[in-house]
């Protein structure tokens, strides 16, 4: 049988850490005295410039643009897409010549800036779908001011409290590396910081209830007046249409994206999963617009409107059910359990179980211990290259011949009678022994990781995929950093801000405001909670 001759070599992502405490500090000065740098915007800068420092403007314009172009490489090959923006590209110009690329940096790996360097965004997003978007913008070296309201902020941080007195995980782990500052947004002097914040910002990011931006003064022209430039991107539940006012939360987009009708088995009821394909999957579909927003602003000097709906995001990530849907009119889907049960397909995409979503059919078979430990199983693919490796290793050798066994079209109708005899051989191991011994023959399985084993896993922190984070009021805590790596922008993971813990410095260092200005907002209290009065409180 064809034993691998030697064991696979792997790539190893960079290294994201953690920001040790000295090291977050320094970074944290160097940003703001970016930050604290005059209205950066490139836009006012270049009207007023020489021909010198147009030429300087232009090529800092091609870094941004490389930057960018990196970012949203990163992000499509997560999402399985070819890379849309190369380098080489960007340095093309509309003359139509390309220009000379810039040499590699001299500085040491990871310390040329980072992917999305000088971008501001305007976070006014909360729950789970804007602020994982804004998280990864801002992973990526955006600057994410995120704006609450005053002393209730994003509904999450008092969701699920697991440590009283401090935010919840479910609010830390999805607004890492942010600012935040408190206004409300429905206050004249609240308005008047939002303004500001529009002029010097280059992203809107908001998820609220279709129409509540607009409520509050915040419409498309508004914004666009103020800052033509600015790209104002949203998460709605729904795209335009029927149900374009509904308020959406994570399972009706399931349902309604098609996840639900085509997950769990046939005979159950339709299944939610646990991965959040409506929330965090289309804070992904939004980055990815917004960071495409970002590219051709550079073309056009105009920003745009990026709406990321949540039903689409789910049935984006569904398509192959959709594929399947079309197929069934082409007759029955063969690499489906039911159709080597004998059971008669109806007219929509049927429940599949476990079975595989592509060609290749797989099963999650039972290991060693199953009887106890409910992960105890591993996810086993057929895959037809390796089906004489299988036959070997499971001892059913005559398989390799028998013309019963031999093809894939022959095995179809026998599904269930293979993987009843795989299983016998991967109850014989456990899942981590099944899975050494199949690698060695590179057929295609994974155990089934339990989220305490996933916490557990030295790969997965060694790569920054799991990071341990300090907070001052609940100490160290485990997340989830930057899930995409981009080579020369390495995601430093630092804490959750607290609520308006960067008020005044947005107000001063952000927007210029000298202190009678800042006094005189924050006397009105359009910054702050009302003070409760004794019978409120
Ligand atoms: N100052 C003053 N008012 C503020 C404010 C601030 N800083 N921030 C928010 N508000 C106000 C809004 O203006 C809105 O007021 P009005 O309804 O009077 O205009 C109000 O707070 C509530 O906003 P909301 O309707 O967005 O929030 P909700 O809790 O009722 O609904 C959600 C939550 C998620 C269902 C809804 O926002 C939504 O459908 N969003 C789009 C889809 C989405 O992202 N869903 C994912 C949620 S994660 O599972």
């Amino acid at each position: 049988m064809a034993k691998k001759a030697k064991s696979k070599s792997k790539s190893r992502t960079p290294v994201a850490k953690s920001a040790s405490k000295a090291k977050s500090k320094a970074a944290a000065k160097r940003a703001a005295s970016k930050r604290a740098a005059p209205k950066s915007s490139a836009k006012s800068k270049s009207k007023s410039k020489s021909a010198a420092s147009k030429s300087a403007a232009s090529k800092s314009r091609v870094k941004l643009v490389e930057r960018v172009a990196g970012g949203l490489a990163g992000a499509a090959a997560l999402a399985g897409i070819a890379a849309v923006a190369s380098k080489s590209r960007a340095a093309k110009r509309g003359n139509g010549k390309v220009q000379a690329l810039k040499a590699p940096s001299k500085k040491p790996f990871g310390q040329d800036g980072k992917a999305l360097d000088g971008v501001r965004i305007l976070d006014f997003t909360h729950v789970q779908s804007g602020p994982t978007c804004t998280q990864l913008l801002a992973w990526f070296g955006a600057d994410v001011i995120k704006v609450e309201r005053p002393g209730v902020g994003d509904i999450t941080r008092t969701q699920l409290v697991d440590v009283k007195g401090a935010d919840s995980l479910y609010f830390t782990m999805l607004n890492h590396n942010k600012r935040s500052i408190t206004i409300d947004s429905k206050h004249p002097q609240g308005k008047r910081v939002l303004n500001e914040l529009i002029k010097t910002c280059d992203v809107l990011v908001e998820n609220f209830a279709p129409g509540a931006l607009d409520r509050m003064g915040l419409t498309w022209d508004h914004i666009h007046k103020l800052n033509p430039r600015m790209i104002v991107a949203s998460v709605k539940g729904f795209g335009p249409g029927k149900y374009e006012d509904c308020k959406v939360y994570e399972n009706v987009a399931q349902c309604t994206g098609g996840a639900a009708s085509t997950t769990g088995f046939r005979d159950g009821l339709p299944l939610v999963t646990g991965a959040q394909i409506g929330d965090s999957g289309t804070g992904l579909h939004l980055a990815l617009g917004i960071v495409a927003a970002l590219y051709q602003r550079n073309r056009t000097g105009r920003g745009q409107k990026v709406l990321a709906a949540m039903q689409d995001g789910v049935l984006n990530l569904c398509r192959v059910k959709l594929r399947d849907q079309q197929r069934l009119a082409a007759g029955p889907l063969t690499e489906y359990s039911q159709y080597g049960e004998g059971i008669p397909f109806g007219d929509a995409t049927p429940r599949a179980g476990n079975d595989s979503g592509g060609g290749q059919p797989g099963r999650i078979l039972k290991c060693k211990g199953w009887e106890e430990d409910p992960n105890a199983y591993i996810y086993f693919i057929t895959q037809a290259p390796v089906w004489g490796a299988i036959c070997d290793v499971i001892g059913e050798p005559d398989w390799k011949t028998d013309p019963e066994f031999a093809t894939p079209k022959a095995r179809l109708s026998k599904l269930n009678q293979i993987f009843d005899r795989i299983e016998q051989w991967t109850m014989t191991k456990t899942k981590f022994e099944a899975m050494d011994i199949l690698n060695e023959y590179d057929i295609p399985c994974g155990p089934i990781l339990s989220m305490k084993e996933i916490a557990e896993d030295e790969s997965l922190r060694k790569t920054g995929t799991l990071v341990e984070v300090d907070h001052p009021v609940r100490g160290t805590y485990l997340t989830v950093g930057n899930p995409i790596k981009l080579s020369d922008s390495i995601s430093e993971v630092t804490r959750s801000p607290l609520l308006g813990e960067h008020t005044d410095e947005i107000l001063t260092k952000v927007l210029g405001m000298d202190k009678k200005t800042v006094a005189e907002i924050k006397a009105s209290g359009a910054l702050s909670a009302p003070e409760k009065t004794d019978k409120a409180a």
